[in-house]
């Protein structure tokens, strides 16, 4: 394990470097009180523990004081990382920072691994694995419903949920090991018949649940939405009216965005990263057509198309080009035709054409902020078309959850596949451990020293 030896004392700054009024420098291990105790001018005793303190730290080679900090001791176990942990707010100041982190590698602490703090919780069996996960997820969570999802999941709903379905296979796998254990006496506690019932169950509740995955990547991942059309048409004007800002340069001269320009906003509660493209035509200008080129290129990773057409003129031949694009792409990612500058009035044979595509049409002026709201609804409803989900529901965000449940049902239907083949009982009962040892994996039981290293590798120093 990366993080040896775990009984040694760690430091780090646990508050981003920069600008800011306090930074929060965090201790953890049996000897935290010997590694700060003296360097402040009031040493931390034991009746201290979870009282702030208003202290001093001072530089012992020359009694000079580095910054008035104010110390909170949290003795174990009942501490984020189940260790001894002393938490010192001082100025946040990189110059005062690493002078008290130094006074504490003087005193025997080391500087801490990136997650080292969350890895201890987690062997301290503070958190599960899927807990400790989270904690990174809160941290980098762009959107509020990934982060309900992250808090939901520090609160052990996710790992409350695979108990429940490890529990579940338990209560047929201890029968099957009574079976095992009498089969020469020819006693069968539980018919072979039921057994595949249970774990058909089991396999319909780990369905019902990886079902969630689609939506839970999104709302981790967010979505990348594509603003195309001709030029002109009002795509950074729509990018604009997204964001409430004027981000992207407006005109009235065709072919003003040049290359494609990105910008992150919420929809929602779920995380957009919006793409205004260069306009769509067939050009003589070098650079432009670089930049049509691009546009195109963003289409290959985009979730969602917005295409863009003006509903006062009648469809012209760079229109024609966009809808050509809509048809070749519409299996692979959600477009959504836009008639904008409606304030401008409605060209019929526009909205005709555009209706004839049979993808939800929203009209809009970009220009005077109408129908964003509706061109908002349509998005949302066109990237969660056909999932419903709870909002109270707990769902899997995470590629290595979505992994391990796949493994469990693959172990189950080899279970049902022994069963069906009379292949033995000692054949099943190994394949049911192994849906469970998957499970396992979720909750950091089952899970290899690689893949712990690289979950808490992930992390920032001092988390
Ligand atoms: N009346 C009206 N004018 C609009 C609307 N949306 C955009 N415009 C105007 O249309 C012109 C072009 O707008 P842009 O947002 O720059 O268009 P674009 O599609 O980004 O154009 P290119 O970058 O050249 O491809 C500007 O003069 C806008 O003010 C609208 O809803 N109504
Ligand atoms: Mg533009």
């Amino acid at each position: 394990m990366k993080y040896l030896p775990e009984d040694d004392t760690i430091v780090a700054l646990s508050s981003p470097l920069g600008n800011g009024a306090i930074a929060v420098i965090r201790l953890s291990g049996s000897e935290s009180l010997a590694a700060i105790n003296p360097a402040l001018k009031r040493p931390i005793t034991a009746e201290d523990a979870r009282r702030a303190i208003f202290n001093e730290i001072i530089d012992r080679s020359n009694e000079a004081v580095i910054d008035q900090v104010v110390t909170t001791y949290f003795r174990n176990p009942a501490s984020y990382t189940g260790e001894d942990v002393v938490e010192i707010s001082c100025h946040c100041n990189p110059l005062i920072i690493d002078r008290i982190i130094a006074q504490m590698v003087n005193n025997g602490a080391r500087i801490a691994e990136p997650g080292e703090f969350t890895f201890r919780a987690f062997m301290n069996g503070k958190m599960d694995l899927s807990q400790a996960e989270a904690v990174a997820g809160i941290i980098s969570a762009r959107s509020r419903q990934s982060l309900t999802q992250s808090l939901r999941h520090l609160e052990g709903r996710l790992s409350e949920r695979v108990f429940k379905i490890k529990d579940e296979i338990l209560s047929y796998l201890s029968l099957l090991e009574i079976n095992l254990d009498f089969s020469e006496e020819g006693i069968e506690v539980m018919p072979m018949e039921e057994m595949r019932r249970k774990i058909e169950d089991t396999i319909t509740s780990i369905c019902r649940f990886l079902d969630t995955y689609d939506y839970g990547r999104l709302l981790q991942e967010g979505i990348k939405l594509l603003i195309l059309g001709k030029p002109n048409v009002g795509k950074s004007s729509l990018l604009n009216a997204f964001l409430e800002k004027d981000r992207a340069i407006v005109s009235n001269i065709p072919g003003t965005t040049r290359d494609y320009i990105e910008a992150n906003l919420e929809l929602d509660g779920l995380a957009v990263q919006a793409v205004d493209t260069a306009g769509i035509r067939d050009t003589e200008d070098q650079i432009e057509a670089i930049g049509v080129e691009r546009a195109l290129a963003q289409m290959e990773t985009a979730d969602v198309a917005l295409c863009i057409f003006e509903g006062n003129e009648p469809l012209a031949a760079d229109d024609k080009v966009l809808l050509e694009l809509i048809d070749n792409h519409r299996e692979t990612l959600h477009v959504i035709p836009v008639i904008n500058k409606i304030d401008l009035g409605e060209d019929n044979t526009v909205t005709a054409a555009l209706a004839a595509l049979e993808l939800p049409l929203i009209k809009i002026s970009a220009k005077a902020s109408t129908g964003i709201d509706d061109l908002k609804q349509a998005i949302k409803a066109q990237v969660f078309n056909d999932v419903s989900i709870e909002s109270e529901e707990v769902v899997v965000t995470s590629a290595r959850h979505k992994l391990a449940l796949e493994k469990a049902i693959g172990s189950l239907e080899n279970a049902l596949s022994a069963i069906e083949i009379a292949a033995g009982e000692e054949i099943l009962a190994v394949d049911i451990r192994l849906a469970l040892d998957s499970l396992g994996e979720i909750t950091g039981e089952t899970t290899s020293e690689d893949v712990l290293n690289h979950i808490f590798a992930n992390f920032c120093i001092g988390k």
